[in-house]
């Protein structure tokens, strides 16, 4: 039957996707399952956030005394509760957490690995501003028992899902399982993810730029003149959007098209974003919608990752606007 825009949710999609895959055992279907009800969760308690008084640190009390969660704390949490339990998943990391994730020892463990980033943004919840979860899933190359290290060292191009959830005006739940990219509006009255995006395709260049121009003074030579070049542009007039927050300024550019950049600079050499948590998941969706990602000198996709929270430079978008960075990278211009 074909998939109908708004009346298709996100399981009857995972299904019909599965079904391509005669071979499937729907492991994967649940792991992506789970991570969409840890997002509903999580959404729930976003936009309880100005109401409810939960916003602060880790380590204050609420006026009944009881301990107060973070956000991101409570975001980590859920996303370790929706998966543990699964049987499917041999391990986890998450930008939130210093060591790799072991699954109980009560629950069987299963041949993927799942990475995240529970609520990238987080300095944002307190101004209102969207923030999102940001995931990838590989398969394990330890064959059996815990999940190691060696697991997570992975490059990015051995993903087999990646997705985000958009915290948002309203909530969208993004992913690809490598083919194509797919999203999906939560419908609060109904706690479903409806289709609502179908096959997902980033522009082949855009008006937008995205990077934080107050680091200007620290980047190299070659990052301003890339800047400078879109400034002057006489094709096209480029308009400079920024959020400073991932996963909102990397869905907005997706659709319309341009390029984020947070590069390293003379005080981050290697920026401030994560290889595996951030940049690999992103890069694998924006490659799948016809965009690119890169460091500078590598595809975001081909680094393989030395520790869990190696940082990244990370130059993010449509082709147009990333192969020119290339270009200015390599001093071809
Ligand atoms: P945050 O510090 O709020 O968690 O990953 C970290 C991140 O946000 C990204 O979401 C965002 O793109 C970036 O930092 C913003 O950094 P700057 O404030 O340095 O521009």
């Amino acid at each position: 039957m074909a998939i109908r825009k708004g009346v298709t949710n996100l399981s009857r999609f995972l299904l019909e996707e599965q079904r391509n895959f005669p071979e499937a055992t729907g492991d994967f279907t649940l792991i992506l399952e789970q991570i969409a009800f840890a997002a509903k969760i999580i959404s729930r308690e976003v936009n309880k956030a100005g109401i409810v008084n939960i916003l602060g640190k880790a380590d204050s009390s609420n006026i009944h005394g009881e301990q107060q969660q973070k956000l991101d704390v409570f975001a980590n949490e859920k996303m370790i509760q929706a998966l543990d339990h699964t049987g499917k998943i041999c391990a986890m990391a998450s930008e939130e957490v210093d060591d790799i994730i072991n699954i109980p020892s009560k629950y069987p463990k299963g041949k993927y690995l799942v990475v995240f980033d529970p609520l990238d943004g987080s300095s944002n919840i307190d101004v209102n501003i969207s923030i999102g979860t940001i995931f990838g899933v590989y398969k394990r190359v330890s064959s059996e028992g815990d999940g190691c290290r060696q697991d997570f060292i992975q490059p990015g191009r051995n993903l087999v899902a990646a997705g985000y959830v958009i915290y948002g005006s309203s909530t969208m739940f993004v992913y690809t399982t490598g083919r194509g990219v797919n999203g999906f509006t939560l419908d609060p009255s109904v706690g479903e993810f409806l289709l609502s995006h179908e096959n997902m395709v980033t522009p082949e260049f855009g008006s937008i730029y995205s990077i934080n121009e107050a680091n200007y003074h620290k980047w190299d030579e070659r990052i301003r003149n890339y800047v400078e070049h879109l400034k002057n542009l006489k094709e096209r007039q480029y308009t400079s959007r920024y959020i400073g927050s991932l996963v909102a300024d990397f869905h907005r550019n997706l659709l319309k098209g341009g390029v984020f950049l947070y590069p390293g600079d003379n005080k981050n050499p290697r920026g401030k974003l994560r290889l595996l948590y951030e940049a690999c998941p992103l890069a694998f969706i924006v490659e799948q919608a016809g965009g690119l990602a890169v460091d500078g000198d590598n595809n975001i996709l081909d680094i393989i990752p030395e520790n869990l929270h190696q940082k990244t430079p990370l130059i993010i978008g449509s082709k147009f606007e990333v192969e020119l960075f290339k270009k200015y990278w390599s001093k071809e211009l």
